[in-house]
C-alpha cells in the first residue's frame, strides 16, 4: 500500500522521478516544469517512515570541502542527504551545501550510466549500445593491449583527477597504471591548481592555513578568492573572525560575493596583483616595518648575489671557504656576511645576529677572481625602488595613498594572513604575483605561527600521508597534461612517450568540457589522432560523449572509500548508503577486472578473494597501516563511526604551514607527498624561503625576483601580435555557486536556480558600447572559439571584463565549448624542475583574451 506521503507528492517514486527529470533536464533554455510541493492545510502527515537508516558518509566532489554527510536511507532507496554534525570540534559543522544535499538528482537522474557502453556512431555524438561489462572490459583489455604493443604502454595516458577525494578507488587505477607503465597525467597542474611560487619560494607542493586557524589571525588580505562561494561551508569562519574584529580585505577587479563581507574591497586591474604587493613590499621595506629577525633566520635575504653572473654565491667558490661535508646532494651552503664572509649550513638555519642585509662588497674566488656581491635584501630593496605609489596606481588602478595606508596596516597587524585564490594564480605569471604576495607574509615575519601565513586553498589535491604501498606498487611515470595538448617543448623535462599519447582512460573528471583548450582535445579524438578512449563516470558527461567505452561507476553512495581535503583537516570514511544502482561497479572492482585481462599477475595486488566493498576496506586498512605519522592510531572502526582529525607536530595537530620549520628551525621545505624530500628541497636547495631565484630560465627572463608583468603580452601577444587591439576583454572563467565545476552541470534544482540559462557578466559600461541589454543573448568570442550566453549586467565587475562561469557541458551550449577560448600556455619557468603535481607547467585559464557581441551580429 502507498503511504500518506507518497500520495502526497512528498516523496517520488524513481519511475516518476526519473520522469520528471527527464522531462525537464533535457534542454536548457525551457521553462521547467518543476513541480512544487505546498501541503494542504489539515493534511498532516502521521505515518511514519519505515526502514529508515542513517549512514554516515561524504560528499566527495572536487570543492575542497569534504562535507560529511548523512544519507536517509528508506528501503534501498536515499530519500535524502542530510549535513553531518558529528565533527569533534563543533565549529566544523554541520557541513553539507545545496549542491551536495541535491546531489540525489544525479544518483537517480536521467544522465546516470547504466550499463557498460560500447560507442557505435561517432565520437562525441554519444551513440553507444549497451553491453556486459565482460563485453567491455574484454573489448577494453584487447584495444589497450594492441596499442601498447604498437606505441609503447607510455602512450595510453590516464586522467584521474584529484587524489584526496578517493585514495582507494583512485587508489586502485593509479596502481593499475603504474603495473602496466601508463602515463599518468598528475591533475593539480592539469586544473591549473598548482600555485607555482609555493615550490618556488618555498620548496612545497601547497600549504594553506586551516579555517579554525582564521580565527587566530588580526588581518586577512585576500587576493582574488571567492571564499563565500568556492569554500561556502567554511567561509562562516571568516564571518566569525571578522565579528572578533580581524581587519578582512579582498583585493578583486570584482565585487564579488566575499568582498561583499569584507570591511574593504579593493578593486584593481586583472592581473596586476604583483604590482600592488611589489608596491606594499616596498613600503614595509622603506619604513622599516619588516621584521628583521625573521628574515634572517628563515629567508634567504642575507644570502650573498653575485653581480656578475646574478648567481648566488657558493661557499664552494669562495676562498677560504667551503662546503660543509656530508651535505646531501640536493643543499647547497650560500654566503653570508658580518665583517666576514660565512658559509651558511643549509639545514641550520641560526645565522649571526650581525649578518648584513644592505650593502655590497668584494669576495674573492678560488680562482682569484674578484667579483662584487649583494645581499638578497640588498637586491629586493633596489629592485622595488620603482614600485612607487604613482607607478603602482598606474598599474592596478589602485590610489597610491591606499596602497601605502594597505602596507602600513598589514606590516603591524599581527597574525596576517594572505589567501591567494585560484582565479588569480591561474594566469601566465601567476608564479610572478604568488612570490610577490608571499613576501608580505615573510617580511613581516608571519610565517608558522598561529593565524599567520599565505594559504592557497584549491582542489582537494593534497596526499596528507604515506599512499606509496596502495598506489604505487610499480614505478609510476608522468606526464603533464598541456604538453599532450601543446606538445613537447624544448624545455620540457617530463619523457614524452616517443609515439606521442594514442589512448586516454580519464576518470572522476570530465577533460573534454574542462579541459579542450583550443578544442585541441576534440580535435584529437575526432581525427582519430587518439586511437582510443574510454572514460570512468556516473554520468554521461561530455567526455563520456567522446569515448569508445564507458564503464558505469558507482557514486559516492555506492562504495567505500577514504577522504581527505587541504581544508580542514579530518580523514573521514566514505561507506556505502546503497548497492550500485543498475550495473554500476566501484573502479576499484573495475580495475581489477581489467588486471586479470591485462596481465593475471597484476591482480594480487587488489584482493582478489574478496568483494568489492571489503576490498576496499582492506586497502583503507594497509593505507592506514603504512601512512606514517600522519594516521598513526587511526583505525578503520573509528572512520566508520566518524570523521578523525589527521595527526601533525603542531599542538592540538592544528594545520599551521611550516610551523615546524619556524618554531624548531628545521631546514625548508616540509615534505610534499607523495614526492619525496630529495626530489622537493633541491628547489630550495639553501634550506630557506627563496625569493632570488637563479636557475636560467629565471635569469633568461629577468625573473630572478618577484616582478610584476602585465598580462597577455608573454602569452597572447606573444602567440600572435596581431589581437593587440583586437581583443581587449579579459576572459574570466570563475567558478560557480551552483556547479563544482562540471559536476552538477545536470543537477535539474540547480538549473533551475540559474533559469536554466548560462549567463555573460558584462559591466554595464561596457554592455552599452556594445548595444548589449541585459538578457540579450551574446556571443563571447576569440580567433580559437566562441560560446554563448544571456547577458547578466552587474556594475561591480571591472571594465573590460568579461565573466563565464566555468563548468557547464556543451549540451547546454549549444555544442559549443566555453574551454575553445583558453589556450595551453607554458611558461619556461615552469620546467626547472619536473615533480608532478609539484613542479609543473600550469595551466592559466584566465590567460585569454576575448571580444563579445551580440548573437547573430557578425
Ligand atoms: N561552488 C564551487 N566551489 C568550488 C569549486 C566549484 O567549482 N564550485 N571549485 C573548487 C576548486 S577545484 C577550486 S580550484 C576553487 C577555486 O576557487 P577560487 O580560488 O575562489 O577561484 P574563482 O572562483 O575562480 O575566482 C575567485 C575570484 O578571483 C577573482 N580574480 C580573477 N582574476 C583575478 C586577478 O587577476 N586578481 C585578483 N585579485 N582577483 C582575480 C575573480 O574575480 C573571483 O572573484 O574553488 C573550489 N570550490
Ligand atoms: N576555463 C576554465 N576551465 C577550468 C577551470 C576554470 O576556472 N576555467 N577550472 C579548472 C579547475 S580549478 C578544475 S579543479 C577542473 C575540474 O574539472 P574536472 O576535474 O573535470 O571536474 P568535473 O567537471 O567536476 O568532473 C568530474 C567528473 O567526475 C565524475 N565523478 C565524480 N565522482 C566520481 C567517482 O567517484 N567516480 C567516477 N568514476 N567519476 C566520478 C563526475 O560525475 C564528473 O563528471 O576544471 C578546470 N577547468
Ligand atoms: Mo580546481
Amino acid at each position: 500500500m502507498k503511504d500518506k506521503n507518497e500520495k502526497q507528492g512528498f516523496k517520488l517514486s524513481r519511475r516518476q522521478f526519473l520522469k520528471a527529470s527527464a522531462a525537464t533536464a533535457v534542454l536548457a533554455g525551457t521553462a521547467g516544469a518543476t513541480r512544487y510541493f505546498i501541503p494542504k492545510a489539515g493534511a498532516e502527515n502521521t505515518s511514519p517512515l519505515k526502514e529508515v537508516k542513517y549512514v554516515r558518509t561524504t560528499c566527495s566532489p572536487n570543492c575542497t570541502l569534504a562535507c560529511g554527510i548523512r544519507a536517509m536511507v528508506v528501503d534501498g532507496q536515499i530519500k535524502a542527504l542530510l549535513p553531518s554534525n558529528d565533527y569533534p570540534e563543533p565549529e566544523y559543522g554541520p557541513r553539507g551545501c545545496l549542491r551536495g544535499l541535491s546531489f540525489i538528482n544525479l544518483i537517480y537522474g536521467p544522465d546516470r550510466i547504466k550499463k557498460p557502453l560500447i560507442r557505435t556512431g561517432e565520437r562525441g555524438a554519444g551513440e553507444f549500445r549497451e553491453v556486459s561489462w565482460e563485453e567491455a572490459l574484454d573489448y577494453t583489455a584487447k584495444r589497450l593491449k594492441e596499442i601498447a604493443a604498437r606505441y609503447g604502454p607510455e602512450s595510453i595516458g590516464f586522467i584521474f583527477q584529484v587524489g584526496g577525494t578517493g585514495h582507494v578507488q583512485k587508489g586502485a587505477w593509479i596502481a593499475l597504471a603504474t603495473m602496466v607503465g601508463w602515463s599518468l597525467i598528475h591533475p593539480y597542474d592539469q586544473n591549473g591548481d598548482l600555485p607555482m611560487f609555493w615550490p618556488q619560494t618555498f620548496g612545497v607542493q601547497t600549504e594553506e592555513l586551516e579555517p579554525l586557524e582564521w580565527l587566530n589571525s588580526r588581518y586577512t588580505a585576500i587576493f582574488g578568492s571567492n571564499i563565500m562561494v568556492t569554500r561556502l561551508i567554511d567561509a562562516d569562519f571568516l564571518i566569525k573572525a571578522r565579528n572578533n574584529g580581524t581587519k578582512v580585505v579582498v583585493f578583486d577587479p570584482n565585487y564579488s560575493p566575499t568582498a561583499a563581507k569584507a570591511d574593504e574591497w579593493v578593486q584593481l586591474k586583472p592581473s596586476s596583483d604583483a604590482a600592488l604587493a611589489l608596491g606594499m613590499a616596498r613600503v614595509i621595506i622603506e619604513e622599516k616595518l619588516y621584521d628583521e629577525a625573521f628574515i634572517k633566520t628563515y629567508s634567504d635575504m642575507p644570502l650573498l648575489v653575485r653581480l656578475d653572473n646574478g648567481r648566488r654565491l657558493k661557499a664552494d667558490e669562495v676562498k677560504g671557504l667551503a662546503r660543509p661535508d656530508g651535505l646531501p646532494p640536493y643543499r647547497e651552503a650560500f654566503v653570508a656576511y658580518n665583517g666576514k664572509l660565512l658559509a651558511v649550513h643549509p639545514e641550520k638555519l641560526e645565522l649571526p645576529p650581525d649578518v648584513i642585509l644592505e650593502g655590497e662588497i668584494e669576495v674573492e674566488l678560488k680562482d682569484g677572481r674578484l667579483v662584487r656581491v649583494k645581499p638578497v635584501f640588498q637586491l629586493l630593496k633596489e629592485h622595488l625602488a620603482s614600485y612607487t605609489p604613482a607607478y603602482v596606481e598606474q598599474e592596478t588602478g589602485v590610489p597610491g595613498d591606499t596602497v601605502v595606508r594597505l602596507a602600513r596596516e598589514m606590516a603591524t597587524t599581527k597574525p596576517l594572513h594572505v589567501i591567494y585564490g585560484a582565479s588569480n594564480y591561474q594566469w601566465y605569471h601567476g608564479d610572478l604575483k604568488g612570490r610577490a604576495l608571499a613576501l608580505l607574509p615573510v617580511l613581516t615575519g608571519n610565517i608558522g605561527k598561529p593565524g599567520a601565513g599565505i594559504s592557497t586553498y584549491a582542489g582537494q589535491y593534497k596526499i596528507r600521508f604515506n599512499v606509496k604501498e596502495w598506489w604505487f606498487p610499480g614505478s609510476p611515470r608522468w606526464l603533464p597534461w598541456l604538453y599532450i595538448l601543446h606538445g613537447p617543448t624544448p624545455g620540457m623535462k617530463a619523457r614524452w612517450p616517443k609515439n606521442g599519447i594514442k589512448a586516454l582512460i580519464f576518470g572522476w573528471g570530465n577533460p573534454f568540457d574542462q579541459h579542450n583548450m583550443a578544442d585541441r582535445l576534440r580535435q584529437m579524438a575526432i581525427k582519430g589522432e587518439l586511437e582510443f578512449i574510454a572514460g570512468l563516470d556516473f554520468s554521461l558527461t561530455t567526455s563520456c560523449r567522446y569515448s569508445d567505452v564507458v564503464f558505469p561507476a558507482a557514486t559516492w553512495y555506492e562504495k567505500t572509500e577514504l577522504v581527505t581535503t587541504p581544508l580542514h583537516p579530518y580523514m573521514q570514511l566514505q561507506q556505502p548508503a546503497i548497492k550500485p544502482l543498475y550495473e554500476a561497479r566501484s573502479e576499484l572492482w573495475m580495475a581489477r577486472e581489467l588486471a586479470k585481462r591485462l596481465d593475471p599477475g597484476f591482480a594480487k595486488h587488489f584482493f582478489p578473494e574478496l568483494d568489492e566493498n571489503t576490498a576496499a576496506e582492506k586497502a583503507v586498512e594497509l593505507l592506514l597501516a603504512t601512512g606514517g605519522p600522519p594516521v598513526a592510531g587511526i583505525t578503520l572502526e573509528q572512520l566508520k563511526k566518524g570523521p578523525v582529525r589527521l595527526k601533525s607536530e603542531v599542538p592540538g595537530n592544528r594545520q599551521i604551514p611550516f610551523y615546524e620549520q619556524v618554531q624548531f628551525k628545521k631546514p625548508f621545505p616540509p615534505v610534499s607527498r607523495p614526492a619525496a624530500i630529495e626530489a622537493t628541497a633541491q628547489f630550495v636547495k639553501s634550506g630557506r624561503i627563496e625569493f632570488y631565484k637563479d636557475e636560467d630560465a629565471f635569469i633568461a627572463l629577468g625573473e630572478t625576483l618577484p616582478v610584476h608583468k602585465p598580462p597577455f603580452e608573454d602569452s597572447e601577444y606573444a602567440l600572435n601580435p596581431e589581437i593587440k587591439g583586437k581583443y581587449q576583454f579579459a576572459y574570466i572563467t570563475r567558478n560557480s555557486l551552483y556547479r563544482v565545476h562540471s559536476t552538477h552541470s545536470n543537477n535539474l534544482w540547480m538549473n533551475e536556480l540559474q533559469d536554466n540559462k548560462p549567463k555573460v557578466f558584462l559591466n554595464p559600461q561596457d554592455a552599452a558600447a556594445k548595444g548589449i541589454k541585459e538578457g540579450d543573448l551574446v556571443e563571447v568570442y576569440n580567433d580559437r572559439g566562441r560560446v554563448r550566453g544571456y547577458a547578466a549586467l552587474d556594475p561591480g565587475l571591472g571594465r573590460k571584463i568579461v565573466v563565464f562561469e566555468q563548468g557547464w557541458w556543451s549540451r547546454y551550449l549549444n555544442g559549443d565549448s566555453y574551454n575553445s577560448l583558453t589556450y595551453p600556455f607554458i611558461k619556461p619557468t615552469h620546467e626547472v624542475y619536473f615533480v608532478p603535481g609539484i613542479w609543473a607547467p600550469n595551466t592559466a585559464w584566465n590567460e585569454a583574451l576575448c571580444d563579445v557581441r551580440k548573437a547573430g551580429e557578425v
